[in-house]
């Protein structure tokens, strides 16, 4: 799963981008063109808590593809604008972080100028209802000339699909908020279209908003006609310069600032929240790994992610929950307590369920 940072030029992008991925990438991204991938580890307490009981030898988290998306900046005749470098580059992402900057800084200039969060979030969202728009349009004018030619049901079935959305994106409402059945959700998927990806928006705020945080966002939220999308508030230089400091000094400066979840932190659960994934673990002397699924996968499909084979060969799932076996500490113990279960395939994971597949 990949999560594109995406915004103007300046707005903060690779300073978050070098938080989360633990390493200082602002001088090797100044100018390029081309987008800077991460893979980056999901933190997971429960996770931690495990390798403390099992010790392995090897321990793996869940992890995350972050994107550091070149901004848009301003072309030669004074304007920003959308190129295709930077839509192909969007494109490609699971979910979309729009990064805004809030914060004032008079050695930082701003592509258009002035700070204006919503100005900017309007900037983002019209230019990418518009990226829908040309390629639906384009959709409906090719399917239109191929259902009179063929026979293929699923065209038929496709064209009233297309033109609904058409409809939607035209009342510059973003395809996320269309109520779609799952077979065409299906349909649609392997179109890209950019409003129909899941979006959070964290805004960049400086210091001098620490103490009026909640303000600033209800006010955000009031203005922005973006119903459901979350709005994440961070301090994207306070918490680089924090992320370079040992763990405890860390912590200390965070409770100084009043900072509770670091933006990493938040960014990264965002991310699974709105993707609609969850993790489920597997656990051993070997190694202690948080494996992720979406939310509804049954253990099946669980298996599946572990091993391929192990999805044809499932039998069943032995399965305690993480709470359970924390509160129990081994799972001979757990049996006893009548909170190890042996479960079908069709039993839909929770998270933090431990599992145990058994296959042939
Ligand atoms: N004062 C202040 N400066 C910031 C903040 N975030 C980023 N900057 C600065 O703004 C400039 C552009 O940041 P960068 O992350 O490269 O922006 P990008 O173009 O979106 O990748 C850099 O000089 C950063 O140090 C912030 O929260 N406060
Ligand atoms: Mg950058």
């Amino acid at each position: 799963m990949q999560i594109g940072l995406v915004g103007l030029q300046y707005s903060g992008k690779t300073t978050l981008f070098s938080t989360i991925s633990g390493t200082d990438k602002t001088d090797a991204s100044q100018g390029k063109e081309e987008a800077q991938i991460e893979v980056v580890n999901i933190p997971d307490e429960r996770l931690n808590k495990l390798t403390e009981m099992f010790q392995p030898k090897k321990t793996v988290h869940a992890t995350i593809e972050v994107y550091d998306t070149p901004g848009l900046r301003m072309s030669d005749d004074g304007k920003v604008k959308i190129t295709t470098t930077f839509l192909n580059n969007v494109r490609n992402n699971d979910a979309l972080f729009y990064i805004i900057r809030q914060f004032a800084e008079d050695t930082v200039s701003h592509p258009m100028n002035s700070i204006d969060a919503i100005r900017d979030i309007e900037f983002l969202d019209t230019e990418f209802l518009f990226s829908d728009l040309a390629f639906l349009e384009s959709r409906i004018e090719k399917l239109k000339k191929e259902v009179m030619k063929s026979k293929d049901e699923r065209l038929k079935k496709e064209l009233p699909l297309i033109e609904k959305c058409y409809a939607h994106v035209e009342a510059e409402k973003h395809l996320r908020t269309l109520t779609l059945d799952e077979n065409e959700t299906k349909m649609l998927s392997g179109y890209q279209l950019l409003t129909l990806k899941p979006l959070a928006i964290g805004i960049n705020l400086d210091e001098s908003s620490i103490n009026n945080v909640n303000d600033i966002i209800d006010s955000i939220k009031t203005k922005l006609n973006n119903p459901g999308v979350e709005i994440i508030p961070f301090f994207g230089k306070i918490e680089f310069e924090l992320s370079q400091l040992s763990a405890e000094d860390r912590a200390t400066f965070m409770q100084d600032y009043g900072i509770k979840e670091s933006a990493l932190s938040k960014i990264l659960r965002t991310s699974y929240e709105i993707l609609g994934l969850h993790s489920f673990f597997t656990v051993g002397e070997d190694e202690c790994r948080a494996w992720t699924i979406r939310k509804n996968d049954t253990a099946q499909q669980a298996a599946g992610v572990i091993h391929t084979d192990f999805f044809n060969k499932f039998i069943r799932a032995e399965v305690v929950h993480y709470e359970e076996y924390l509160k129990h500490g081994s799972f001979p113990k757990c049996k006893e307590a009548g909170v190890w279960r042996l479960e079908g395939k069709e039993y839909i994971v929770k998270d933090g369920d431990i599992l145990s597949i058994r296959h042939s």
